[in-house]
């Protein structure tokens, strides 16, 4: 059963990496510590299996087992919300129905994609994915999908249960126009770490990103920061994350999450190909990369770049 109201799903909330093992198994072991320590930190919700979580990278029934083991893991200490996006309606539904039997708090989907769909194909696959369950659905815009633009995503908040959207675009003047024009409750993640200042400040309810997984305090004292209008703090923080999101996406960034992860002692496996992943003398290679990039730019109070 789920948990929590979505109204009080907001804050820092990073897309759950997925640990696999030297196999490109699932790695439940990994996960739960992973899970663990991203808890310690204060983050304030995880999503699961989508992009950062290599979830078109899963079959249906492995997607479901990571769904299991983290809502087994949290144990209702943050809200959970699972993206159950894919391309066929009755894929979707089956993920739907098993993240909510599961217990999490709410679900999400990019639009279906590959195909060009129609404006009203799209409209049907959020509604007959929303109906199936009892659970509020948060829409996935991000542009490895195909962006969907305000009107459309204005079109979605009619249907019963669309609670919100995970906004991974740029245009933040229409976050603000969301709030305006379909409603203050319209809940709004921002998706896009190196704006995340930005998100927040135009009105986004909480945040929803790949970077958390790596740096949660970075963005956990912009979220506070941003609560109490103090911008010279957001800003100072926002900038060394860039730093470091810029340098990590010059490269498989998910895979050098998740090494990084392991400089901290939390081992979060490797990605799955076609990712690829460091051996050891690329990790070698990364670790001083970060270093010099540390002392290029004096960064301190960043957990991992302090590990190395
Ligand atoms: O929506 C993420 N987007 C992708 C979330 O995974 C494609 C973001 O968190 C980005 O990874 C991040 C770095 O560009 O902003």
């Amino acid at each position: 059963m789920a948990k929590f109201d979505v109204k009080d799903i907001k804050g820092v909330i990073p897309a759950l990496i997925t640990p696999f093992d030297e196999k490109e198994n699932f790695d439940e072991k990994r996960m739960r510590n992973v899970v663990d320590h991203l808890l310690s930190k204060g983050v304030d919700g995880l999503y699961l299996t989508g992009s950062t979580g290599e979830g078109f990278l899963m079959t249906p029934d492995e997607r479901k087992k990571v769904v299991d083991v983290v809502v087994d893991q949290v144990n209702g200490r943050v809200p959970l919300l699972a993206h159950i996006g894919a391309i066929g309606t009755k894929i979707s539904i089956d993920l739907a129905k098993q993240a909510a039997d599961a217990g999490v708090d709410a679900i999400s989907s990019v639009p279906p994609f590959y195909w060009k769909f129609g404006a009203d194909d799209v409209f049907n696959y959020y509604k007959d994915i929303t109906e199936s369950t009892n659970l509020p659905m948060i829409v996935y815009n991000i542009a490895l999908a195909g962006l969907v633009g305000f009107d459309q995503v204005k079109r979605f908040a009619e249907i019963d249960g669309v609670a919100g959207v995970k906004y991974t675009a740029t245009s933040h003047f229409e976050v603000m126009r969301m709030k305006e024009e379909i409603g203050k409750d319209f809940l709004v993640y921002s998706g896009c770490d190196e704006m995340a200042m930005s998100g927040l400040s135009f009105g986004a309810d909480g945040l929803i990103g790949s970077f958390y997984n790596l740096m949660p305090e970075l963005f956990i004292a912009i979220n506070k920061a941003m609560n109490e209008r103090d911008l010279k703090t957001a800003e100072e923080k926002q900038r060394i994350a860039n730093i470091i999101i810029m340098h990590a996406t010059q490269k498989n960034y998910v895979g050098i999450m998740k090494r990084a992860l392991s400089w901290m002692g939390v081992d979060a496996g490797y990605c799955r190909s076609p990712f690829s992943n460091f051996d050891a003398k690329e990790e070698e290679i990364l670790k001083n990369e970060f270093r010099i990039l540390k002392d290029k730019h004096g960064i301190t109070g960043v957990d991992f770049l302090d590990a190395l």
